[in-house]
């Protein structure tokens, strides 16, 4: 496991939707994330603060392929906001898909932040919606607690992750990507660009 730097009080871990749908069986199930779930319960014993995102969308959600009739999942299609790539039915609120992964250890969590709850918007970012224009509320969060660097692992290192860290340097954090606590959707060359996204605004990558 990567070697992380001396850890403080200005310092957060931020898990990314480690839900059961993005797991082993679960209905947009990222490569790789169940082996996790050991690496972050460990992970965050290293930390004062550990916060936790979780995906949370309505049912009939806009970025669902089902609401978008003779469309499928991984399509792309344009909305009022933009490009927005189209997937299965996942973490629809309530269910046991957007649960976390029952092994999931981390009780000392002091933030849980749901994303995606609006129906006709999607989020990636933790900080904002795929509007690029409304936020989620968590740099003003951060920032009244005098959180200043930002540890990210989970999933989807190329979507969730990814745009999460793009915010995050956008809204002044340091950021260092926890590439070994984390996995990939990566399709069509979606990790790589997503890294080089992250190298280019400044995001630290270790491991
Ligand atoms: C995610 C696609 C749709 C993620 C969430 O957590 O990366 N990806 N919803
Ligand atoms: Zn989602």
């Amino acid at each position: 496991m990567t070697r992380l730097p001396p850890i403080g009080e200005g310092d957060l871990l931020l898990v990314i939707d480690l839900q059961n749908d993005f797991c082993a069986g679960g209905a947009l199930a990222v490569a790789g994330a169940d082996e996790l779930v050991p690496t972050i319960n460990r992970l965050a014993e290293g930390f004062a603060h550990v916060a936790l995102t979780q995906d949370w969308h309505p049912p009939g959600h806009r970025s669902f392929a089902a609401s978008h009739p003779g469309r499928r999942p991984f399509e792309t299609v344009r909305l009022a906001y933009g490009e927005q790539t189209l997937w299965p039915e996942h973490c629809v609120q309530g269910t046991p898909g957007a649960e976390f992964h029952p092994q999931l250890a981390i009780p000392q969590a002091e933030l849980i932040l749901r994303k995606g709850y609006r129906a006709e918007v999607d989020s990636y970012s933790a900080f904002h919606e795929n509007d690029r224009c409304t936020p989620t509320g968590l740099a003003g969060y951060l920032r009244e607690r005098g959180l200043r660097r930002l540890f990210l692992a989970g999933l989807a290192t190329d979507y969730c992750v990814h745009y999460t860290a793009l915010d995050a340097r956008l809204a002044g954090f340091e950021t260092v990507l926890l590439l070994e606590a984390c996995r990939a959707i990566d399709r069509d060359g979606s990790l790589a660009a997503a890294l080089g996204a992250m190298r280019a605004a400044g995001v630290e990558i270790l491991g």
